[in-house]
């Protein structure tokens, strides 16, 4: 079976090793710079595009009333949620590269509290503004495993802020986050990649590759170079939308594929599962093992892609 197949990628893993933590700290995206309003008062701008505020000791509250307090800072405030990998590695180098543990009196730990909770006693934790389960985490070794109903997530700052959970009613320092104010500032994206809200990505409709040659290709183009993989649902959209209206309507591979014949798919160098889907009728339906994801640009829907692997 022959299909036009083509891919689209995303770039660019810039690595930061931090010995001693779970976390491997490498980015997917090129890093927002701070910029000027990016954060009302008095939340402070990180890179990346985030705003928090990072109590001091002389703050310390239960989860639920840092929460509270994060609404009395700003309307939109809430304990920080780190909802995708890229917020949890800025975050995570923000705070160890600066002196907030000590400056903050948060050492000794554990602290600072975080926006996660568990649901009842399942070891199980969502965020609770976003009502997001929580899928990319940073558990310290061992952890969860408080035995409370109910528990909360903490950072602990004399461990490189690996997280640990504990009873909600444990008085702790805390992490505000508003929504920063401003648009994003230009992202550079290498030669030959368009930039959308989500990241730099380019296409190719020109040559048919398999899943396996594509991802391969997109490693040659730029250091971190790999097919697409999509961290939420908008990024998703916002892809689909630009090939509706901007590449030939052919099959593109993207960055999902099978683990052994199982039909359980995830993201190829995350290793995440995927959080939501788009198959179309009748999809995932090839027995073959290893199988990748391709998007059919007419029906606006994945299809499992094996009839593409020559
Ligand atoms: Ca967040
Ligand atoms: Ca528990
Ligand atoms: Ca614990």
């Amino acid at each position: 079976m022959q299909f036009s197949s083509s891919f689209l990628f995303v770039i660019a893993l810039i690595t930061l090793p931090k010995p001693g933590t779970s976390l491997k700290l490498e980015r997917n995206k090129p890093r927002l710079e701070v910029y000027d309003n990016q954060c009302p008062h008095p939340f402070t701008p990180v890179e990346g595009g985030w705003c928090y505020f990072f109590s001091f000791a002389a703050e310390r509250h239960t989860w639920d009333n840092a929460q509270l307090f994060c609404g009395w800072l700003h309307p939109e405030g809430h304990l920080a949620e780190l909802e995708t990998f890229d917020e949890i590695i800025d975050i995570t180098i923000f705070l160890t590269s600066s002196s907030h543990a000590g400056s903050h009196g948060w050492t000794p730990s554990p602290g600072p509290w975080i926006g996660g909770i568990e649901i009842r006693d399942t070891n199980e934790f969502i965020w609770t503004k976003a009502n997001l389960s929580i899928l990319q985490t940073n558990w310290a070794p061992s952890q969860p495993d408080s035995p409370t109903s109910g528990d909360a997530i903490a950072l602990n700052a004399s461990s490189t802020f690996e997280w640990e959970d504990l009873p909600r009613d444990t008085e702790l320092p805390f992490i505000c986050e508003v929504q920063s104010n401003a648009p994003p500032v230009t992202l550079v994206c290498p030669e030959g990649f368009f930039r959308l809200e989500t990241g730099c990505y380019a296409i190719n409709a020109e040559q048919s590759l398999n899943w396996n040659d594509c991802q391969s290709y997109c490693a040659s183009l730029t250091a971190g170079g790999r097919l697409a993989e999509f961290e939420t649902e908008k990024e998703n959209y916002l892809l689909v939308d630009y090939l509706a209206d901007n590449g030939p309507c052919v099959y593109y591979w993207f960055g999902a594929t099978e683990k052994g014949a199982t039909g359980a798919y995830k993201w190829a160098t995350s290793g995440l599962p995927l959080t939501f889907s788009n198959w179309g009728d009748g999809e995932p339906n090839d027995g073959a093992a290893e199988s990748g994801v391709a998007m059919a640009c007419g029906a606006r829907q994945c299809k499992k892609g094996a009839g593409l692997i020559m």
